[in-house]
């Protein structure tokens, strides 16, 4: 056995049983031994384990995080609830700042801290922070192990609950770590939920912070506990990973993965990003279909197509409004007795959980994410509490789902031959379109993105919120750069994947939407039978939608509905005005940020002359027939 470099080897040595310190240093790599004893160090916890990812090591943090409270065991055998504080149930966009040097910009509407300064703040914040818990060194990969799209990962936590969430999301990487020795290039978090309450939940919220060192691959999360905050290799990995891809030239996406099923068995896969409340789960979970992941994948290109793989192995997903009905999958998942930890949402007295929009009576008490609940219980603030938190959660391994996807683990990835793009638009886009090309999607779809505020947020309702490609909140570059990264990632590709967007909220006239729920099965079937030329398509100013007799047909086909000529015309009106609106706010947002590449504004132009040039011919709202001819 190799000793650890000098000084840190000593830290160690005490601070480790005598197992930690043969797991740990079977790795050989003297800058992870390093990073290791620093903040066991710094931390000062009282205990060190180190998980090599075995079944042994999955029990015993699985079985601590209800020894120590910070889950409590439910009726339904393997499941578990976890309570964040009532004031800790969301990504805290405020104190998540991207940590840059002097000198170095990223541009507006990125949250940026100086390096140094927030690095020193930090520090002193885990100052003996984990004096009296145990920490956990656990290691991971995001996407499948052994492939190039591997990236080692190190999370250190005094949370067992993150530690148990990991363990369930993440494919273990301790073997990946030992065999990468030296050569590894890890991300690496150090999370502690610092202070707890008798609840066990973070009390010291006002030290929260959440601080990603992009220089230094490591991100800082302190004084939390909700899984946006503190499960390392989420959200926070992906800032690392969006800039080392930008470095590299392939793309990290806040993207679902998923298998769309055609004719003659044949499997198309696509990607889809789309912001919160926006329909993504529920795509990922369209019934007749396949899912290889619901939230963050890897685009690589290889022999001139795109490959792409899901960076997780499970689902960490909004439990409000999933009901036997519409989730049917979902549903079943949440009813078996498998390892599922729901978090934020009512415990009854019988050990079960109910959450809002569930089949059923709200039950009249509980226990939630705010103590002691009852019917009608109301905060300081004289609002009243429902039931479970609007951003509760369950934590589950995709495996468990019957619609997953045999190519999950994959190491090629699948090969991509569609994109989608779908936000909150009650009055611009139509439900499906296809881009002229990939240059035209990237810029005029997933460039373009907004989404409209809903009752569920605070603020204004129906407000745009311009949102790139959904990965506005996780960027780690300019987004000028981001975009130019998109562009280009297309260009020497064999066959680019198609680029699609949707839109599941348009309404009409009548402030009443113009599709239904189940509509976006007939959607995807369209796109992949034009993935492979299978039906035609006309030619709007914006892009390319669906002929009515074809739409006809698959609505027979797929939901067994005659779809009238009347819903079509209203669904697929090309609506000039309200394009050209979102045109003249897309480039004034582009306007203001830096280095934008100039064919956004050449694209985005080109699509204004066509909008124009036809509303000169046919007027404000085109028909599709119109447009056929
Ligand atoms: C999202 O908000 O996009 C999520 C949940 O997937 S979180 O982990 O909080 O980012
Ligand atoms: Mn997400």
């Amino acid at each position: 056995m190799k000793d650890a470099a000098p000084g840190f080897g000593e830290i160690l040595k005490t601070r480790l049983d005598e197992e930690a310190y043969r797991r740990l240093l079977r790795i050989d790599n003297p800058a992870l031994h390093h990073f290791v004893a620093k903040y066991v160090e710094l931390c000062n916890p009282d205990r060190v384990y180190v998980s090599q990812g075995s079944a042994e090591d999955i029990e015993y943090i699985k079985n601590t995080a209800v020894k120590n409270g910070e889950e409590i065991k439910l009726a339904t055998e393997g499941h578990t609830v976890h309570f964040d504080n009532y004031k800790d149930q969301a990504r805290d966009r405020e104190h998540t700042l991207l940590l840059v040097s002097k000198g170095r910009e990223l541009g507006p509407k990125l949250r940026t801290g100086d390096r140094e300064e927030k690095l020193k703040e930090i520090h002193e914040i885990l100052k003996n922070i984990m004096q009296g818990h145990e920490l956990y060194v656990c290691f991971y990969t995001l996407g499948p192990a052994g492939s190039e799209f591997t990236i080692p990962c190190v999370q250190l936590t005094d949370s067992s609950y993150v530690a148990h969430s990991e363990n369930i999301l993440y494919r273990q990487g301790y073997e990946e770590f030992v065999r990468q020795g030296r050569q590894a290039r890890p991300f690496k978090f150090v999370h502690s939920q610092g202070k707890l309450d008798e609840r066990k939940t973070s009390t010291n919220l006002d030290k929260r912070r959440i601080y990603i060192d992009i220089e230094g691959d490591t991100v800082y999360s302190a004084n939390t506990q909700y899984g946006g905050n503190s499960i390392g290799l989420k959200k926070l990995a992906m800032r690392l990973a969006i800039n080392r891809a930008s470095k590299e030239g392939w793309l990290t996406e806040h993207m679902l993965i998923m298998g769309i099923h055609g004719p003659k068995g044949r499997v198309t896969y696509f990607t889809g990003a789309f912001p919160s409340m926006c329909g993504k789960t529920s795509t990922a979970m369209l019934d007749g279909e396949t899912i290889v992941g619901d939230d963050i994948a890897y685009l690589r290109k290889k022999n001139g197509r795109v490959r792409a793989v899901n960076v997780e192995k499970g689902v960490f997903g909004i439990i409000q409004g999933i009901n036997s009905k519409d989730d049917p999958i979902q549903w079943e998942v949440l009813h078996s007795p498998v390892e599922v930890i729901f978090s934020n949402v009512l415990v009854t007295e019988d050990g079960h959980v109910h959450w809002t929009g569930k089949d059923g009576e709200v039950p009249l008490r509980g226990y939630n994410h705010s103590g002691e609940w009852w019917k009608g219980k109301k905060d300081e603030k004289g609002k009243e509490i429902p039931c479970s938190h609007p951003n509760a959660r369950f934590t589950v391994e995709l495996k468990y789902f019957k619609n997953l996807d045999p190519r999950l683990d994959d190491p090629e990835g699948v090969v991509l031959d569609a994109i989608v793009y779908g936000g909150r638009d009650s009055n611009t886009w139509v439900p499906v379109e296809e881009s002229f090309n990939w240059e035209h999607g990237i810029i005029t779809k997933g460039a373009s993105l907004e989404s409209e505020s809903t009752a569920a947020t605070l603020g204004a309702e129906g407000v745009r919120e311009f949102n790139p490609m959904s990965n506005l909140d996780f960027l780690s570059i300019p987004i000028g750069r981001y975009i130019e990264d998109n562009i280009n990632f297309g260009k020497d590709l064999a066959k680019p994947p198609r680029i699609f967007a949707v839109n599941y909220f348009l309404k009409g006239e009548d402030g009443n939407f113009l599709t239904e729920k189940t509509d976006k099965k007939v959607w995807f079937k369209w796109m992949e039978l034009r993935v492979h030329e299978d039906v035609g398509a006309i030619d709007t100013p914006t892009g390319r939608i669906p002929v009515y007799e074809d739409l006809r047909k698959l609505f027979q086909l797929v939901l067994d509905r005659h779809y009238a000529k009347e819903a079509y015309i209203k669904q697929f009106t090309v609506r000039v005005q309200e394009n050209l609106a979102k045109i003249d706010r897309i480039t004034k947002i582009y306007r203001e940020l830096t280095s934008v590449p100039s064919r956004v504004f050449e694209v985005l132009e080109e699509q204004r002359q066509r909008l124009i040039r036809a509303r000169e011919k046919y007027g404000d709202y085109i028909s599709p027939f119109e447009l056929a001819s």
